[in-house]
């Protein structure tokens, strides 16, 4: 099984927790998104879309790093991806964080870091509407995990790496989600339930460090 992608990518970060949560024996292949490899035609023959992470297992070829996860929680049949309603319910959230959560710290990260490694401004429209939406939908998970341990229920499943992955580039895209108390304690939970999630979390850190 091949991984491709970059420690320093959120995206990446997700599917290797999840590997070592399953002990799938993955070889990671880097793709350098600092220096384009992403773009490069070798790459884009297993994802078009020339984003990080894809992967490959025989004839299977996968990108979405939410798609890759689910198929490794279901190969080793790992609790990540509980049975029945709370299945249904970490496929609810994990939609949830694509279509919505992600959105302004995605935006924010754009803005405040990326936009500056490239020498470019900017645009304060882009950086309100960033934390717009990290509070709008940061203010719904609050009040979700107000009485709950991890996303679901007590257990945590591929649903919480998926919402946790702002939380990856939080000093560089200043994202507000410090404000919501129950999102702050949940994320503090998890890294201490699933040391994957702080080991990657500190290998990205060095990534990062190693590019300055
Ligand atoms: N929804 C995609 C997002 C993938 C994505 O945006 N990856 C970023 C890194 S986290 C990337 O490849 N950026 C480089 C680029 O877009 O050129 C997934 O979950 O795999």
């Amino acid at each position: 099984m091949d991984l491709y992608g970059d420690l320093i990518s959120s995206s990446t970060r997700r599917v290797l927790v999840t590997a070592d949560c399953v002990n799938a024996p993955i070889a990671f292949k880097v793709v350098d998104i600092v220096k384009k490899e992403n773009r490069h035609d070798a790459f884009l023959q297993l994802n078009p879309n020339g984003t990080i992470p894809a992967f490959v297992d025989g004839d299977i070829v996968l990108f979405e790093a939410s798609a890759i996860m689910t198929y490794l929680a279901e190969k080793y049949g790992s609790e990540l991806l509980p049975k029945g309603a709370r299945r249904i319910e970490t496929l609810k959230w994990t939609l949830w964080a694509a279509e919505h959560f992600r959105q302004g710290p995605n935006l924010l990260l754009e803005e405040r870091y990326l936009k500056k490694i490239h020498g470019e401004p900017e645009n304060p429209w882009a950086v309100a509407h960033g934390e717009m939406l990290t509070r709008k939908y940061a203010a719904v998970l609050d009040e979700h995990l107000a009485h709950r341990r991890f996303v679901t229920g007590d257990t945590v499943t591929l649903a919480d790496f998926d919402l946790a992955a702002p939380f990856s580039h939080l000093t560089r895209s200043r994202a507000p989600l410090d404000e919501y108390p129950n999102l702050v304690e949940w994320h503090t939970r998890l890294l201490e339930q699933v040391p994957a999630w702080a080991r990657r979390g500190a290998d990205l850190e060095r990534r990062i460090r190693e590019l300055n």
